[in-house]
């Protein structure tokens, strides 16, 4: 870990850069993926899955059989966790569906707007080495309850070509339509074009490696959208005095272990509470499974002591984390103040795991410093949202000066004559 003290302001441009990603490389074994899939279709996918998953597959949907195996598989805590975590993530997504509101702007012109789920949405969830299931419940159940009609799933297989039961239950119940064993770009190029056994989709959600991002990208040459642009995981933690030094480290250590290029950056403003939270950090590093992924990922990442938590909250809005952890007394206070984060975490017992599993919140969120432009996922992104205006005879004859002036200023006289032609004959009348 990289520790500073006080850093002048103009070095903070260093601190808030991630790491450069190449990518042209990438774009060209993409488009080769593409094509194969696009001319071969499921047998392209099954070639792949050998190659890259060393799974022989006879067939890439999942049957109904594996899925109802899975639901034996995995223990019954499991499932009731899962189930707690399905209705918080409900509750909370539900709320957000919104009340339509008709709003009569002029008199007689009335206008509202509409949500219409996206008809076919792709959901991609890595294998590897932490099969998140997590990650179905946050992309399914807002799909579900935006009524996309066709959810479908896309994952890598096991060496014995199987998925992970868990993620095969969470995907079941939460309304995902069809399941397919398939990984990588070879499945985003499946969603983009549809295969014998994959249907198409317009929208393409979830997190994976390099190839899968940079497959997501090329997926927008076909009219497909995306999520989000990704990058690595990231959380940034701000502490007072009142913080607790071991609480910070489990929360910077619960984002580091997700991978080598995860990045954590924690500011204190209190010296004590940041060299025990340093100590803290290294002590519980030893005692995790998965150490060595977080120790390559602490490499990267910052410890800076702030003069205040105003000058960290504003080096937290030049950073724009994923996710952001005010371990600070009073946090009402500076709320307003937080202008670019995927998702807040409020006191000493908001911890960011609440929202990675079980608050209700979305955990897929912009990383890479999208959140000064990108929103999380939520209801809306499974939404496209469609105006509606009707116009009385009277409503129009309220605008028609306003639209008439406008149209021949612009030169446009078909747009003109669509008003005066309809009101022609009121205006013979008067
Ligand atoms: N922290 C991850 C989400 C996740 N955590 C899934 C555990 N499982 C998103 O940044
Ligand atoms: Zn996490």
């Amino acid at each position: 870990m990289k520790v500073n003290r006080y850093p002048q302001k103009e070095t903070w441009s260093g601190f808030v850069k991630r790491p450069a990603i190449k990518r042209e490389k990438l774009a060209e074994i993409v488009a080769a993926i593409f094509d194969e899939v696009k001319k071969k279709g499921d047998q392209a996918l099954i070639n792949f899955a050998e190659k890259f998953d060393s799974a022989e597959l006879k067939d890439i949907k999942v049957s109904e059989k594996e899925v109802e195996t899975a639901e034996n598989l995995i223990s019954e805590e499991l499932k009731t966790a899962i189930q707690e975590a399905k209705l918080n993530i409900t509750k909370f997504h539900a709320s957000q569906i919104p009340d339509i509101e008709k709003i009569e702007t002029t008199s007689g012109v009335v206008c509202w707007r509409e949500n219409r789920a996206i008809e076919k949405v792709g959901i991609y969830i890595p294998g590897g080495t932490a099969p998140l299931f997590s990650t179905v419940l946050m992309l399914a159940i807002p799909a579900q309850l935006a009524g996309c009609e066709e959810i479908i799933l896309c994952t890598p297989p096991d060496k014995n070509g199987n998925v992970n039961p868990a993620i095969l239950y969470t995907a079941k119940l939460c309304g995902v339509t069809k399941i397919f064993k398939t990984g990588g770009a070879q499945a985003i190029a499946a969603m983009t074009f549809g295969t014998e056994s994959i249907p198409n989709v317009y929208k393409i959600f979830g997190p994976g490696n390099q190839y899968v991002v940079a497959a997501k990208e090329f997926a927008q040459n076909y009219n497909v959208a995306i999520d989000m642009p990704a990058g690595p995981s990231e959380v940034l933690v701000i502490a007072d005095e009142n913080a607790v030094p071991e609480f910070c480290a489990a929360d910077l250590l619960s984002q580091a272990e997700h991978g080598s290029d995860s990045q954590v950056i924690f500011l204190a403003t209190d010296e004590n509470i940041f060299n025990q939270a340093i100590l803290e950090t290294q002590k519980q590093l030893e005692a995790l499974p998965r150490n060595e992924m977080a120790a390559e990922s602490l490499k990267n990442s910052h410890f800076i002591l702030m003069n205040s938590i105003n000058e960290a909250l504003e080096f937290s809005n030049l950073y724009a984390p994923e996710h952001l952890i005010l371990a600070v007394n009073n946090f009402e206070k500076y709320i307003p103040q937080i202008r670019n984060a995927g998702s807040v975490f409020l006191g000493n017992y908001s911890c960011e795991s609440a929202g990675d599993y079980a608050s209700g919140t979305n955990h897929t969120l912009p990383t890479n410093g999208f959140a000064k432009n990108y929103s999380g996922v939520s209801l809306d992104s499974f939404v496209k949202k469609v105006t509606f205006q009707n116009l009385s005879e009277k409503g129009l004859k309220n605008l028609e000066k306003t639209i008439e002036v406008m149209a021949e200023a612009e030169g446009l006289f078909a747009h003109k004559n669509a008003v005066s032609i309809r009101l022609k004959e009121q205006n013979e009348r008067i």
